[in-house]
C-alpha cells in the first residue's frame, strides 16, 4: 500500500530533528509534525526566566556531526535556555530541516491500519505513513495543578512550561510562584530581582546545588573542541551519558569512600566546611541507607542555615523526603534569594493552600494579594505526551488501556500491539536518568539502522513480542527500590506527582552503556524479541 510518507515523526525537539536528518540521509520520505511555531521541544516551551540545562553545553549537544560541533560556539559551561534554543535553530538551518517540518500542528490521533499508521492533527490533516515515531519528549505534557479556583484568578497567570515568547516584565508586580521543583527554583531568583513582592508557595522543599556556571574562558572552548572525540567516547561509556558533570563533578570519578554513619559530628561539619554543599552528600552510604540519607539531609540543612538568615525560613527549606528520590536541581543564588526583603516563603506544609481567588492565593491562615501567578507545577512526565494523543494499535487497542497500570515497552522503543510505532527515549529506557542528547542519539541511530535493514530485506512490519516486553518491564522494575520509591517522595519518575497515575518507576536505571549493549545485542541477534514480517 502506498502511504503519504514512509515515516511521520511527532515533535521537533532534539530527537525529532535528528531522526528527520538521519532518515532523510537514508532516503526515507520523512515528515515532522510540531505543535510549536519553532523547533526545540522542551527548549522551545520552557523559556521561563532562569531556565538552564544541568548538563554541560559541550556534552548537551549532538555528536553525530563534527562539522556542527566544531562550528557552534557555546558561551557558557551550563547553557541557558536561549542558547540551547539558538543551537537547535542553527542545527535545523545547517541541515535544512525546516522544509520537512509542519509547525503549529498538533497530532491528536495515531491509528494503526493495514500495516500503516493514520496520523490526524488538530488542524484536520490526515496523512498515512508506514512508521510513526513519537519524538514527543519526556517532560512535555504540562500539568495543571488541581487547585480550587485556579481559573478564577483575575491577574496574569503564567506557566513556566509555556512561558511567553519575549518574556514577561515582573517590574512593580506582586508575584506568586507555586512550585519549587527545577522550574520554580531556577525562576525564583530572577523573578525576585524584578518583582515588587514575591511569594514562594512551597509544598516540598528542593534539593538544589549551585550550578557553578560561568562563561567559557578564552581558549577553553577551543581546547574542548580539539578533544571532542575523547569526550564523546567517554560520554557513551558513562552510566549517565555525561562525563564532565558540571555542579556534580565532585561525585566523580570513583565516588566517596567514607560513610556518614561512621563519621563523628565534627567530621560531618568539617565535610561541609571543606566542600560546601556537596560535602553534605559526599558519603558512600547516603544512597543505600535511609539513616545515612537523613544525616546527609541534616548537614544540607546546616548549609541552608549558613545562607538563609531567617531561622524559620531556613528550617522550611530543608526537604522532608530523601535525597536522590527526585532529580537534584542546579540553581543560581536560590537560597540567597530568601534573604531579600521582597521575598517571602510560604510553607504549605504548615499553612496549606486552600484556593486561588480572583485577587490572589488563600492559605488556611492568610490571603496573599498578587498581580501575577506563576505556576511551576511540572509535567505528566514520560507517558503524558503519548497518552494525550489517541493512539490505537492492532485490532483497535488503545494505548491508554494498555498502560492503565503503567507503561509497558520493550527497551523503551516499541510497544507490543502497536506495530511500526517507536518511542524515542520512551519509558523503560535511560532517558531522563541520563544526558538526554546521548540517549536520543543512541535511539535515533538504532531505529534508523533497523528501518534501513527492514527496507533492504523487504520487511514492512515490526512489533515486539509480549514475552520480550514483559521480561524487559520486569528487568526495569528490579531497579525500583530504596529512595527511588520512598513513600514520602512524590517524584515524577514514579508518576507520583499526577493524581491517579499508577506508581511505576518509569526510566531504566541500569546505565547508558549497559542499556546500549542490550539494544546492540538484540539487533545483532536478528532483532531478538521482535517479530518482523
Ligand atoms: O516540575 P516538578 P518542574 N500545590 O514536578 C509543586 C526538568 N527540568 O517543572 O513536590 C502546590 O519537579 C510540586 O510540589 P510537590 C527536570 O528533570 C530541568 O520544576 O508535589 N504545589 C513541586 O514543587 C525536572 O525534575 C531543568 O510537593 C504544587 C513543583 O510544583 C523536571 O523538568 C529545569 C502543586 C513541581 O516540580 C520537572 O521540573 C526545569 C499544588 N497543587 C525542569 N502541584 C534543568 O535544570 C505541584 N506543585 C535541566
Amino acid at each position: 500500500m502506498k502511504t503519504d510518507y514512509d515515516v511521520v515523526i511527532v515533535g521537533a525537539g532534539f530527537s525529532g530533528l535528528y531522526m528527520l536528518h538521519k532518515l532523510r540521509e537514508l532516503g526515507f520520505r520523512a515528515h515532522v509534525f510540531e505543535m510549536g511555531d519553532g523547533v526545540g521541544g522542551t527548549w522551545f516551551w520552557n523559556r521561563y526566566p532562569g531556565a538552564r540545562c544541568d548538563v554541560e553545553s559541550i556534552e548537551y549537544s549532538f555528536s553525530f556531526s563534527d562539522e556542527i560541533q566544531q562550528e557552534w560556539n557555546w558561551t557558557e559551561v551550563m547553557p541557558a535556555q536561549p542558547e540551547v534554543e539558538a543551537y537547535l535553530n542553527f542545527v535545523c538551518d545547517k541541515l535544512d530541516l525546516r522544509r520537512d517540518i509542519e509547525f503549529e500542528t498538533k497530532v491528536t490521533a495515531l491509528t494503526y491500519d493495514d500495516a500503516s499508521w493514520i496520523v490526524e492533527t488538530a488542524r484536520g490533516r490526515r496523512v498515512t505513513c508506514r512508521f510513526a515515531i513519537c519524538a514527543t519528549g519526556c517532560l512535555s505534557a504540562p500539568l495543571e495543578p488541581a487547585i480550587d479556583g485556579l481559573h478564577s484568578f483575575g491577574g496574569t497567570t503564567l506557566y513556566t512550561n509555556r512561558f511567553p515568547k519575549g518574556g514577561f516584565d515582573f517590574t512593580d508586580k506582586r508575584v506568586a510562584v507555586i512550585g519549587t521543583g527545577s522550574s520554580g527554583v531556577q525562576s525564583i531568583p530572577v523573578i525576585a530581582q524584578q518583582a515588587d513582592e514575591l511569594y514562594v508557595f512551597q509544598r516540598s522543599a528542593a534539593y538544589t546545588l549551585p550550578s557553578n556556571t560561568r562563561p567559557l574562558e578564552a581558549g577553553e572552548l577551543e581546547e574542548l573542541k580539539a578533544n571532542y572525540a575523547d569526550i564523546r567516547r567517554a560520554q557513551k561509556n558513562s552510566p549517565a551519558g555525561t562525563v564532565r558533570f558540571g555542579a556534580f563533578a565532585a561525585f566523580i570519578p570513583n565516588g566517596p569512600v567514607t560513610k556518614i554513619m561512621d563519621a563523628t559530628p565534627q567530621e560531618r561539619i568539617k565535610a561541609i566546611d571543606d566542600r560546601g554543599w556537596l560535602g553534605a552528600f559526599l558519603w558512600s552510604d547516603v544512597m543505600f541507607d535511609i539513616e545515612a540519607n537523613k544525616a546527609a539531609t541534616e548537614l544540607y540543612g546546616e548549609m541552608i542555615k549558613r545562607v538563609v538568615k531567617d531561622p524559620d525560613t531556613a528550617a522550611s527549606l530543608v526537604p522532608h523526603y530523601p535525597f536522590g528520590c527526585k532529580r537534584v536541581i542546579i540553581d543560581v543564588d536560590y537560597f540567597e534569594t530568601f534573604n531579600r526583603d521582597n521575598v517571602t516563603l510560604v510553607d504549605l506544609r504548615k499553612d496549606p493552600l486552600e484556593a486561588i481567588t480572583p485577587t490572589g492565593i488563600k492559605t488556611s491562615s492568610s490571603e496573599f494579594e498578587v498581580d501575577v501567578l506563576v505556576l511551576a507545577t511540572g509535567f505528566d512526565a514520560m507517558t503524558g505526551s503519548l497518552l494525550r494523543m489517541d493512539i490505537r494499535g492492532r485490532d483497535g487497542r488503545r494505548l491508554a488501556d494498555e498502560w492503565a497500570e503503567g507503561p509497558r515497552t520493550y527497551l523503551g522503543l516499541q510497544i507490543a500491539g502497536f506495530p511500526n510505532l517507536f518511542t524515542i527515549t520512551g519509558p523503560g529506557s535511560p532517558s531522563v536518568l541520563s544526558n538526554m542528547v546521548t540517549s536520543i542519539e543512541q535511539h535515533v541511530e538504532w531505529i534508523a539502522d533497523l528501518l534501513d535493514e527492514m527496507r533492504s530485506t523487504g520487511q514492512t512490519v515490526i512489533e515486539p513480542t509480549t514475552e520480550a516486553q514483559d521480561e524487559w518491564v520486569g528487568h526495569v522494575a528490579t531497579f525500583a527500590f530504596g529512595v527511588r520509591v520512598d513513600p514520602t517522595c512524590a517524584s515524577w519518575y514514579l508518576g507520583a506527582n499526577v493524581p491517579g497515575k499508577p506508581r511505576v518507576y518509569m526510566p531504566y536505571s541500569g546505565g547508558v552503556p549497559q542499556y546500549k549493549a542490550k539494544c546492540d545485542e538484540v539487533a545483532a541477534a536478528d532483532y531478538e524479541g521482535f517479530v518482523r514480517t
